[in-house]
């Protein structure tokens, strides 16, 4: 497989203006034909041949300006079509015949349950038609759909209906026209029996948008949540940006058969069903919040994607980093500001952080890839995101939004890059952002570490900052990266502290200010702050200012003052994070020296002050009481100890059970009662109401109790919702199979006719924690409701189990290992898309011990020595193995 280099980026030839595309929709031989209007770009030269893309297309006929093209004419390679001798300006017609009932990779057309829909990005279109599939070719497309009206009574296009008429053939034909020019990656058509549940919303400027959801009938209860999160988006993003909907008519269509999780084709959303259907006793909270934020990001992709898209792949963080910031940023006003911080540095450290650390470690922005489905990463999307959040903080909300007026205003209709981006915010604002834009090209995460001196005599408090980023691939040397980090210092009594710097006049603008972002630009900086006679305790990178790993080298006391002192309440978070990782860390070197294993005393009073204090937000006590996860434990080890990780962590976790048990039983009757009878409502305070009684039930659950097992009984046979559901039924997955099958057959006896509640079955028993794991997962393969043909059902088992069931992915027989080489290779041949995200698990290898590293590396070898493996996975397992 070929390397694509930014570096090699070339315009293309041909630009096209207008694409007429006619489906006849067959399950099998689905006959589409494209015409085209072609112009050549000034600069190219006139005998340029015209190069489509095309993959697994059957070419059926090929004409210009209505001449047939005969095969003297084109050479038809493996995915590419190139015409010769082709006229300056000329119209195109091209007709294929493809099979979307047999496409198991869900690129380009294909059906789910019957349902006929289009993935198009990032290169899906080309398995449609012959086209020049880059975004930086953008058309006008109308599209005429032509099936039987019987059976597919809903067909969908972009834009707006402009034509519907059903023929004496009996077949319907209807044509839809987007106005506004775009990539083939946002093309979209769905055709099937759809219901429609719809709303409207008026925009500030007063016009009317139809909203449409469309979902299998069986589905038309679960759409309202979806619906009301669609119409909280457009009316955010008409205040937080200005930015309004331009189009008539907004569509969004659930599917059960989805590689992502969505898709924002303009007009014409397409799901994965996941971030669309929700009834209280189907979905739990954290599905609720899912499709709050997933509705939104899609939506805010109209205009930072859509209007204003990608030159070219390697700007993927163009449009991905920007609407998960902006989606961040919504979400953030809709529900508890500091929880959702919370969650977006959890899955960047779950995730970012160790891609960061691994052999697919790559920028912001790629210079290379060989498939580049696989850089839909958590480095493009979540550091992108993070990228955007330093940039705001440096600059201010108010040049921020200077910055993003400007690069509408500017780049409207345009297809662009990181740089233009980030130009238009420096020329809005008069700024040099060049250092900057090292987070775009440097990969990895940059460690700083903090040293602070305080000299009581002279009231001044030192704190010097050294920054280092070690070598990527292909990145030996590094340059210091620019970081903003958001600070304070407290004093004695918990109050936040002027904070006036050395040299600086009493009116420069954060002079004594409480907070101040301090900037690093070099390897070492130092800041030295003046009238402190006491030592304060620095609160540093405050709201996760820069996704940079800070060691802060706090004693335990500085860091217990800030879990009861620190103002920012992530900060808070943060300094229980640091806090029970110290103890995990230092209950493993236990383990491994073979001494006793005692949770420390100071721990368990700050766990107790904290679940005790009924002044808290309970849904910030569930979240500081959440013990760090094992993945982001394994990346804070240099050697991952896999059976270390997991004991100390069990240890801690039954520890607090057992010996705060008529504290956690006092908390969780408390909040049951709270929550009894009241009707479910997806709203902050009733959220974290549920996530705290749910956690207080998994440390019951841990130390095994009878009160805390009966709850969970209790709470599993009574609830109303799923969340509470869930909760019990998570307890009751950890104990012996008298306790935990009666509740799962239960459960897949109730839920069997609902898909994603039946996924949730699957991923609760895959990441269970039992000795037998792996039996069980075969056991589940062969269960009727499984199948290799849904990346959901994938995802839930498959996917749960290596990447969050480290005891039995990990088992010291290496067969979690075999398995899912077994498993990519059988995927490999369906969905490369799915089969290469599985690899996943396999990247950290190196950091396991000698034998585990034989046994994964054998793995990745035998998966290497297959004939005819996709791009997808060859990429991910030659990279894995380099
Ligand atoms: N563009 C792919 C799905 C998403 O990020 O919205
Ligand atoms: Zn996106």
């Amino acid at each position: 497989p070929k390397t694509i280099l930014l570096a090699e980026y070339a315009p293309p030839a041909y630009q096209v203006s207008t694409i007429d595309l006619e489906f006849r929709l067959d399950p099998h031989a689905t006959r589409v034909t494209a015409t085209s209007r072609f112009d050549r770009m000034a600069g190219a030269a006139a005998d340029a041949p015209l190069v489509l893309d095309g993959a697994g297309l059957r070419l059926v006929s090929i004409m210009i300006d209505g001449a047939p093209v005969g095969p003297d004419r084109y050479d038809q390679q493996e995915e590419r079509l190139v015409i010769r001798g082709v006229p300056a300006g000329f119209v195109l017609t091209v007709i294929t015949e493809i099979d979307p009932a047999g496409n198991t990779a869900l690129e380009g057309l294909y059906q789910s349950n019957g349902i006929f829909c289009t993935q198009c990005e990032a290169e899906g279109f080309r398995k449609i038609t012959y086209f020049p599939d880059r975004p930086d070719v953008m058309a006008r497309y109308r599209t005429t759909i032509i099936g039987d009206p019987v059976v597919l009574p809903v067909m969908l296009s972009n834009g707006n209906p402009v034509a519907d008429e059903t023929g004496p053939d009996g077949l319907r034909r209807i044509v839809w026209e987007d106005p506004f020019p775009k990539p083939s990656y946002l093309f979209a058509l769905v055709a099937g029996d759809l219901a429609l549940h719809e709303d409207s919303f008026t925009t500030i400027s007063g016009r009317s948008v139809a909203l449409r959801l469309y979902v299998e009938p069986r589905n038309a209860d679960k759409c309202a949540h979806a619906m009301a999160s669609l119409k909280k988006a457009l009316a955010w993003d008409e205040t937080a940006y200005g930015r309004e909907y331009d189009l008539d008519i907004y569509m969004i269509v659930a599917v059960d058969d989805f590689n992502m999780g969505a898709m924002e084709n303009k007009g014409l959303n397409v799901f994965n069903s996941k971030y669309i259907l929700a009834r209280p006793d189907t979905a739990t909270d954290a599905d609720y919040a899912g499709i709050e934020a997933v509705v939104a990001h899609e939506y805010f992709h109209n205009w930072t994607g859509n209007r204003i898209t990608c030159r070219d792949w390697f700007q993927l963080s163009l449009k991905e980093g920007l609407t998960v910031f902006r989606e961040q940023q919504f979400v953030a006003d809709h529900q508890s500001a500091a929880v959702s911080r919370i969650h977006d540095v959890r899955v960047l450290r779950a995730a970012q952080f160790p891609e960061d650390a691994g052999p697919t470690a790559h920028p912001v922005r790629p210079d290379s890839y060989i498939e580049i489905s696989n850089f839909y990463t958590s480095t493009v999307y979540n550091k992108g995101a993070e990228v955007i959040r330093m940039l705001h903080t440096l600059i201010g909300e108010d040049a921020y939004r200077r910055g993003m007026d400007l690069y509408f205003q500017r780049h409207d209709g345009q297809a662009v890059t990181c740089e233009d981006f980030i130009r238009a915010h420096a020329d809005a604002n008069d700024l040099d952002l060049g250092d900057f834009f090292r987070w775009y090209v440097q990969a990895g995460t940059p460690e700083v570490s903090v040293d602070t001196r305080h000299d009581p005599d002279a009231g001044t408090f030192d704190v010097t900052f050294t920054q280092t980023l070690a070598p990527t691939p292909g990145q030996p040397v590094k340059q210091p990266m620019v970081v903003p980090v958001r600070a304070a210092l407290i004093g004695p009594d918990g109050a936040p502290l002027p904070m006036m710097l050395a040299n600086e006049p009493a009116d420069a603008p954060q002079a004594g200010a409480l907070e101040r972002v301090l900037v690093l630009s070099d390897r070492v900086t130092r800041f030295t702050f003046m009238q402190l006679p006491e030592r304060p305790v620095p609160s540093l990178l405050r709201g996760f200012s820069a996704p940079v790993k800070l060691d802060t080298r706090a004693e335990d006391a500085d860091l217990a003052f800030l879990m009861g002192h620190d103002d920012d309440p992530f900060n808070r978070w943060e300094a229980a994070q640091t806090y029970a990782i110290r103890v995990i860390h230092r209950l493993i070197a236990d383990i491994g020296a073979g001494r006793p294993l005692v949770l420390p005393l100071e721990f368990r009073e700050a766990f107790t002050r904290t679940i005790t204090d009924d002044a808290l937000d309970p849904a910030l006590v569930a979240e500081a009481l959440t013990l760090p996860g094992e993945s982001y434990l394994a990346e804070t080890m240099s050697r991952i100890d896999v059976e270390g990780i997991t004991t100390a962590r069990q240890f801690v976790r039954r520890e607090i059970g057992r010996s705060l048990e008529p504290q956690l039983i006092a908390l969780f009757d408390r909040l049951e009662a709270a929550e009894a009878g009241q009707p479910y409502a997806f709203e902050t305070a009733a959220v974290g109401r549920r996530s705290l009684a749910n956690l207080c039930l998994a440390y019951l659950g841990a130390a095994g109790g009878a009160a805390g097992l009966e709850r969970a009984e209790r709470r599993f046979a009574t609830a109303t919702n799923m969340t509470d559901a869930l909760g019990g039924l998570l307890v009751l997955a950890d104990q012996p199979g008298e306790l935990s099958q009666p509740a799962f057959d239960a459960f897949y006896d109730r839920w069997k006719d609902e898909p994603l509640v039946v996924d949730k079955w699957f991923m609760v028993q895959a990441t269970a924690s039992r000795p037998d794991a792996l039996d069980h997962v075969l056991t589940l393969m062969e269960h009727p409701a499984f199948s290799m043909r849904n990346p959901n059902r994938v995802r839930s088992l498959i996917g749960a189990f290596a990447a969050s069931n480290p005891q039995g992915f990990h088992a010291a027989d290496g067969r979690g290992y075999e398995f899912l080489a077994d498993q990519i290779v059988a995927l490999d041949a369906m969905n490369p898309q799915i089969a290469a995200r599985l690899v996943g698990p396999f990247k950290r290898w190196r950091r396991y011990d000698d034998r585990r590293q034989g046994m994964m590396r054998a793995a990745l070898e035998r998966i290497m020595s297959r004939k005819s493996l996709s791009r997808d996975v060859y990429e991910m397992v030659t990279k894995s193995l380099a």
